[in-house]
């Protein structure tokens, strides 16, 4: 390691942040001066990258969980030649650049995570370093290696404070996550204040209680910083490892450095003597020709480094042609076009709560989908989930493909992010619906993220009884829809839990929750099976068709299906049943297929749901009627609370003889 010239460097990504966020008078300053020197060794000496093949299967991974600091992922990947050129760097925060204000998936080369809600990154780093163990556990042979990268997160006291990071934390320990390194940029100090003022925890033991190793060290010692990485590289005991980096924030600018002020970017206005004082020039977003030159030459070892990977892996393809093929197809998120074929059909007698008839369709999509993994919050057994022709994943076997969250929901969540961000393995994850909440945040980066994530959410209404309001969701349902980019989908019988899990599946550019019933519910047999799996695909459409001119339409999901189908029998002839089981699938539809099915020449249309009512309305228009619920449950045997609360298909017909 050369530590003149990393020391160097180190100055000149300083100035580039202070230039950046000079330019355009936002974004944060503290972390990318602070930790500067992390970012030297890192990107200048220790990471195994390839710039120009910045997908490389076996690169290490790095995951900036505090998010805020982003010109220090930019200063470093400008410097370390990906391709982000510096008219990028002096665009930061600018429209379309490839610089946003937070780091942001898919947008820049490099950029492993979307980041900037505090503490996700933490998790996302342990969904990537599981999907690592699994995909070595997978994809090694005895003869040949191919996958033993590490995942390299960088967090500050703010991610570390978060309840994610400490159950994601907790998971990496119980789970033996040694593949995973935690950077802590223990500056001592938050955004308003200095970190004392909300936090006295001693953060090492902390971790260690959680079964990780920590280590503390000058975070501005390049000499350090490298030893301490490396032997956390070389030790595969079974621990995720803590670098406590003592830093000062803001370095470089002494009127805000070791400040909550060296934070923002009021810094910024101290740039050009900060400028001197690093012993840079005048000239704005500066980089040196030796500086340049040391980091060509790194790059060029780098590729060194992964042309002989390459050797490697092409031999392990050449002796594990159906192992190269699975892998592949992981990669390119291929889905079997057969996929609904090869779910059997359920018999006309099965009635059974939608979350059982998902635990066939997902055990049948799992034989389809070897790449395929589920886990759950500690509530397999009432989720259904668990895929019966594999076994617990743990520490002691990572090839298995059902994972044990416990009781993590949002950690759930952010793992399941980081699994799909390092794009190898297809996931899943489940809890009771009216938990979902627990893990919104990452529920919104998945879709913000476009990241093919599926959630099981069951016990989906008020129809989970006895455990009363705290258990049944009202406005979860509801609340989820609001999410852009997250499809919902509430099947109404089996063969649309078939449609629903297959649609998941095959959607590759974003979430999709699966909403399934505790209690049983009919299977429509008067519908065609197909009409009901293909059905779902397009989100709505027509159930029960009217014989005679159309007269009301009557909307449902879930559930409600069945009370729809029953009421339209009572009003006659000119009743339409729409089943509308994902209404952003159905937004999606051309306007003539839209059109189609809900005709709007018939004004007379009445919605319901047991939930609350409003993303209804803009089906049913002014002229129509929703039968939701606006208020909370209530603790009493399902048919009950059903029939206490208006879910009945006698109200459905009493409101389609109420339009006019
Ligand atoms: C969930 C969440 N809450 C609040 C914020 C706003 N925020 C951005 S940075 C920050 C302070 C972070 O402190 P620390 O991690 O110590 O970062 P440092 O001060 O070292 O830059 C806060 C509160 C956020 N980005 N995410």
């Amino acid at each position: 390691m050369d530590k003149t010239i990393l020391s160097q460097a180190a100055n000149e990504a300083r100035g580039l942040a202070i230039d950046a966020v000079h330019a355009c008078s936002s974004g944060h300053l503290g972390l990318p001066l602070g930790s500067a020197e992390i970012g030297a060794v890192l990107y200048g000496d220790a990471l195994r990258l390839n710039p120009d093949e910045p997908k490389w299967l076996n690169r290490d991974r790095f995951i900036l969980s505090a998010g805020h600091g982003s010109m220090f992922l930019y200063g470093w990947l400008h410097l370390a030649g990906f391709n982000l050129p510096i008219e990028e760097v002096k665009n930061f925060r600018q429209f379309h650049s490839k610089t946003p204000g937070h780091p942001e998936f898919g947008e820049t080369d490099g950029v492993e995570a979307t980041t900037g809600p505090l503490g996700q990154g933490v998790g996302n780093s342990v969904g990537y370093a599981l999907s690592a163990k699994m995909a070595a556990a997978k994809f090694n042979t005895a003869d040949h290696i191919i996958i033993d990268h590490h995942v390299v997160v960088l967090a500050g006291d703010g991610c570390l404070q978060e309840g994610v990071a400490a159950e994601a934390a907790a998971f990496a320990g119980h789970n033996g996550l040694d593949n995973l390194i935690l950077f802590y940029d223990s500056n001592d100090v938050t955004l308003d204040a200095m970190a004392k003022v909300t936090q006295s925890a001693d953060t090492c033991a902390r971790f260690r209680a959680l079964g990780w190793d920590t280590v503390t060290i000058d975070g501005h010692d390049l000499e350090a910083i490298a030893k301490a990485f490396a032997e956390a590289k070389a030790n595969d005991n079974g621990k995720p490892k803590l670098i406590e980096c003592k830093t000062e924030i803001g370095r470089g600018i002494p009127e805000v450095a070791g400040t909550a002020a060296g934070h923002g970017e009021g810094g910024a206005k101290f740039a050009e003597s900060a400028r001197k004082g690093l012993g840079l020039p005048e000239d704005t977003f500066f980089v040196s020709d030796a500086t340049r030159s040391y980091f060509a030459d790194h790059k060029a070892a780098q590729k060194a480094v992964y042309a002989s990977w390459l050797e490697t892996f092409n031999a392990w393809k050449a002796a594990n042609p159906d192992l190269a093929k699975m892998l592949q197809q992981g990669i390119d998120a291929e889905v079997p076009g057969d996929l609904l074929d090869r779910i059997p059909e359920f018999s006309a007698d099965y009635a059974d709560a939608t979350r059982s008839a998902g635990g066939a369709v997902i055990n049948a999509i799992a034989e389809a989908m070897p790449l395929l993994v589920t886990g759950s919050a500690d509530l397999f057994g009432s989720t259904k989930n668990y895929l019966k022709s594999s076994g617990d994943l743990s520490r002691d076997d990572y090839g298995q493909r059902n994972i044990w969250y416990g009781i993590r929901e949002h950690a759930m969540g952010a793992i399941c992010n980081g699994i799909a961000y390092d794009g190898i393995f297809r996931t899943t994850g489940a809890t009771f619906c009216v938990f979902a909440d627990y893990l919104r945040p990452s529920i919104r980066i998945a879709a913000l993220a476009n990241l093919p994530v599926g959630y099981i959410f069951t016990h989906d209404s008020v129809g989970v009884g006895e455990d009363g309001p705290t258990h049944q969701p009202v406005e979860t349902v509801s609340g989820l829809r609001v999410i852009p980019n997250l499809d919902v989908i509430r099947p109404g019988d089996p063969e649309e839990v078939a449609g629903a899990f297959a649609a998941a599946m095959e959607r590759i550019d974003g979430p999709t929750a699966l909403i399934l019933t505790r209690q049983k519910v009919a299977t429509q047999n008067g519908i065609p099976v197909k009409a009901r799996r293909e059905g779902v695909f397009r989100g709505g459409y027509i159930a029960v068709k009217e014989t005679a001119e159309l007269k009301v339409i009557i909307l449902a999901s879930g559930s409600e299906l069945d009370l729809a189908i029953n009421a339209a029998a009572e009003i006659g002839a000119g009743a339409r049943v729409v089943s509308m089981p994902c209404m952003e699938r159905f937004d999606r539809q051309p306007a003539d297929y839209r059109e189609s099915v809900l005709p709007s020449s018939c004004r007379k249309r009445v919605a319901i749901e047991a939930g609350v009512g409003c993303p209804w309305y803009k089906y049913v228009g002014f002229d129509g009627k929703v039968l939701g619920i606006e208020r909370f449950g209530i603790s009493a045997p399902a048919p009950l609370v059903f029939k206490e609360l208006g879910m009945t298909a006698e109200a459905v017909v009493e409101a389609a003889n109420s339009l006019s």
